[in-house]
């Protein structure tokens, strides 16, 4: 996650009225094994409502791409409305650990409505579990929380779950981690987020781009087909992320975008046919517009992969200028929305011959400072909102909670839960977001 404006890169022609609304169709949103229905719009896919309201988890999934739309095994648009749940910082282990149990965090996410959570990991967890160290770090093998987590955090994590101990490893905290998120009936998305555990992201913070100090492509690979394959008989796990928010100073990006992309979406289709294979762009994933004039075409040689790749997208409030004025600037919403189109937008389009459905996977809201009364924040959310729940276009907040292990400050506001992680943290923006659950 960034918060720093960025200066999007803009190619092909301009994309304003994004999708004309073809039929109306019910939306499935998975949550617990049943499913909540309400109406919105949709391109091309016809439901099968009397699966709706029975569905189970196995009828359920896999997901799939359905031209724009993402759709269940019974074909039905399912729309992921989620957080981000960060576990690849520094001791990558998921946060929150250390003020509450694993099951009381996970049902703290449910009980906000949400029905999937973005998972993101670093690779330096798998290649700890190889026994490979990070470029330039001590090597480790199987890191246990032992010595690594500092004595009084690891005491606290020990007290809140007692099934802890100063032997496990970040490899058992994970596995247990997305199973308890399964098993409340949550989707779950396997975000590759960094290569070394670390806050993310930054220009030159070696994570950003394939090649850079910490970003070795063999690993990112190995990585990748390890999640991929190693929780493909959870059914819950429903899409990998191949890395979140490129970024690179070099101008002569693309080759190495396209073939790394693409070896990585066939390596993780291997591993995990069922899950979907979520692709991001440049410019801290700001941006997809240079695939406008390029599409990504993986899937002429893979057909397979047709129905399982969906992009992604960031969002936030200060992305295309520090001078937008959400709070007085009735036309904010307008010219943004306009730029996010040419980004990413685009990919929805009925004339792009790689269409493909979109998740906006992060994009932020200061929880504290929303209100239900007109202002920079609660402006903001309606204009995601408005462009989202449209275009079937899934969302996921960033971030659970504004705290860190290692920065209790960090993404101060931001979190949809308390910064002890024990229940919401604006029941007023909670009330905000059910309009849209
Ligand atoms: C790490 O532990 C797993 C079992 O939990 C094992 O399969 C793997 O080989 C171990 N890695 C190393 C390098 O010993
Ligand atoms: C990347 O990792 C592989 C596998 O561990 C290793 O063999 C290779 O030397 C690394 N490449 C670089 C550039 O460090
Ligand atoms: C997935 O497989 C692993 C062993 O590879 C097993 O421990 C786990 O219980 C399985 N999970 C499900 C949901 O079947
Ligand atoms: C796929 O795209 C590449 C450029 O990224 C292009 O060279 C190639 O011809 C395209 N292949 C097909 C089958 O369209
Ligand atoms: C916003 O301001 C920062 C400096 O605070 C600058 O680096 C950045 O380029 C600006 N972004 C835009 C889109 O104007
Ligand atoms: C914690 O995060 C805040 C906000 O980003 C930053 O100002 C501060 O320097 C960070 N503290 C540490 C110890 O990294
Ligand atoms: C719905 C739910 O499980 N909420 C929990 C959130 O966390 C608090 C504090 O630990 C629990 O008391 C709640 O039960």
């Amino acid at each position: 996650m960034v918060l720093k404006p960025k200066v999007a890169i803009v190619v092909g022609a301009v994309t304003s009225a994004l999708i004309a609304v073809v039929i109306t169709v019910v939306i499935v949103v998975v949550r617990n094994k049943a499913a909540n229905s309400s109406s919105t719009s949709a391109a091309t896919v016809t439901p099968t409502p009397s699966a709706a309201t029975t569905g189970t988890v196995l009828d359920t999934f896999p997901l799939s791409a359905a031209s724009t739309v993402i759709v269940n095994a019974q074909q039905q648009p399912v729309l992921l409305h989620g957080l981000n749940w960060p576990a690849h910082l520094d001791y990558m282990i998921p946060e929150g650990l250390q003020f509450q149990s694993l099951n009381v965090i996970v049902s703290n996410i449910t009980a906000l409505g949400l029905n999937s959570v973005r998972l993101t990991y670093a690779t330096q967890m798998v290649d700890e579990f190889f026994g490979d160290s990070v470029d330039t770090l001590p090597s480790r093998t199987n890191r246990t929380l032992d010595g690594f987590v500092p004595t009084n955090i690891l005491a606290q994590i020990m007290l809140a779950n007692p099934w802890i101990s100063s032997t496990t490893t970040t490899m058992d905290i994970f596995d247990r981690a997305v199973n308890s998120l399964a098993q409340a009936g949550l989707m779950v998305i396997l975000d590759n987020h960094v290569s070394r555990a670390m806050v993310c992201c930054e220009d030159n913070d070696g994570n950003g781009f394939f090649g850079d100090t910490y970003f070795n492509i063999t690993r990112w690979i190995r990585g990748l087909e390890f999640i991929a394959g190693r929780y493909s008989n959870v059914s819950q796990v429903v899409a990998i992320s191949l890395r979140n928010e490129l970024r690179t100073q070099i101008t002569d990006w693309q080759g190495a975008w396209y073939t790394n992309m693409a070896n990585a979406a066939v390596v993780v289709h291997n591993a995990n046919p069922n899950a979907l294979v979520i692709v991001s762009g440049i410019n801290y994933a700001s941006t997809l517009a240079f695939l406008q004039d390029d599409p990504f075409n993986v899937t002429t040689t893979y057909p397979a992969l047709k129905k399982k790749i969906v992009y992604e997208v960031h969002w936030f409030s200060t992305a295309y200028s520090n001078s937008t004025d959400w709070t007085n600037d009735p036309t904010a919403c307008t010219t943004v929305t306009a730029l996010e189109n040419e980004n990413a937008g685009f990919v929805l389009q009925s004339s792009y011959s790689y269409k493909a459905p979109l998740l906006l996977t992060e994009f932020t809201v200061n929880t504290d400072l929303f209100t239900s009364a007109p202002s920079w924040d609660h402006n903001f959310f309606e204009c995601v909102m408005a462009w989202t729940q449209p275009n079937s276009i899934g969302w996921l907040q960033w971030v659970i909670s504004a705290s860190y292990y290692t920065n209790v400050t960090k993404d101060a506001g931001l979190g949809l839960l308390t910064t002890d992680f024990s229940g919401p943290s604006n029941q007023e923006y909670v009330n905000a977001l059910k309009n849209y659950l």
